[in-house]
């Protein structure tokens, strides 16, 4: 499978990483980490280093609780990191916003893929990406960050994602955006119970059925932190099998913090994948 990404196509024959570099000063992992540009173009280039196949840029934290962010506040953090890392680096950047006037001036400024935990449901978004060449990540969330965590509920969790899924890539079609250039996301932890996520994780192969890409999200995680018991810090390892677990599901792309890890955990759970369908043992 081949994803058109703008300059670049991605090969998804075999899952890869996106590495996620946060220029918030609120993320809960890493918050304030790479404010700075210098330091987060040295993190994406390590990142980059490890085998991360995009490097998701985000300015705008979507965190459980978490408050908007004005445009021009998004604009200064992310696109002087945008230009340099297209700039200097070989690997796609993807830039993670929901607003049309950060997608038009990321896209202009070299990113290759947006990532909008909206999935291009702001007025004017779908209107941005139609305009490009970039590729797209539609992610479900139920409610809002603000209140997302409050109770979730759905009827049928998979059938209801993959249900809204389905209608924005019928959206995005529409309006002239190819498949080519689609990636689904369940979206794991926004508006989601531990059980939710679990019953998501489990059937990420039905979602991979309708031939898209599919991305999944678990890195650092509060599932992580209910599934093991540990703080946001030391997810590492929880993160790492959540990883190849996806990976192991048939998901394409997986958005990590800790890239060499994942980087290894993917490689693995792929090969496994592959014997498995190799063997028609997959039905
Ligand atoms: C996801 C995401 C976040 C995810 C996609 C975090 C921006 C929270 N999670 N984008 N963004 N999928 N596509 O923990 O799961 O990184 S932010």
């Amino acid at each position: 499978m081949l994803l058109n990404c703008g300059a670049h196509t991605l090969d998804l024959s075999s899952p890869v990483v996106m590495g996620v570099l946060n220029v918030t000063p609120d993320s809960f992992s890493d918050g304030g980490s790479f404010l700075d540009p210098e330091e987060a173009i040295r993190q994406a280039r390590r990142m980059a280093g490890e085998g991360a196949a995009i490097i998701d840029v985000g300015g705008e934290s979507t965190r459980p609780g978490a408050e908007p962010v004005e445009v021009s506040d998004e604009l200064d953090r992310v696109l002087p990191v945008v230009r340099a890392l297209t700039a200097e680096l070989g690997v796609p950047v993807s830039v993670d916003t929901s607003k049309p006037e950060v997608m038009e001036a990321a896209l202009a400024a070299g990113a290759s893929m947006i990532n909008d935990v909206l999935a291009l449901q702001e007025p004017g978004a779908i209107g941005v990406m139609a305009g490009s060449q970039a590729a797209v990540c539609l992610m479900h969330m139920q409610g809002r960050p603000r209140s997302m965590q409050s109770d979730p509920r759905y009827d049928d969790v998979v059938r209801d994602v993959h249900q809204f899924l389905s209608e924005r890539v019928r959206a995005c079609e529409t309006a002239g955006i190819d498949r080519s250039r689609i990636v689904v996301d369940p979206g794991f932890g926004f508006g989601k119970t531990l059980e939710h996520n679990l019953a998501l994780l489990a059937a990420l192969d039905d979602f991979a059925r309708d031939g898209l890409p599919v991305l999944a999200g678990l890195s650092r995680k509060s599932l992580v932190g209910q599934l093991t018991g540990r703080p946001a810090g030391q997810r590492l390892a929880g993160s790492v099998a959540l990883a190849a677990i996806a990976a192991s599901h048939g998901a394409s792309i997986i958005r990590a913090h800790d890239v060499a890890a994942t980087v290894d955990a993917v490689r693995v759970a792929a090969a496994v994948r592959r014997w498995r369908s190799a063997e028609g043992s997959d039905e």
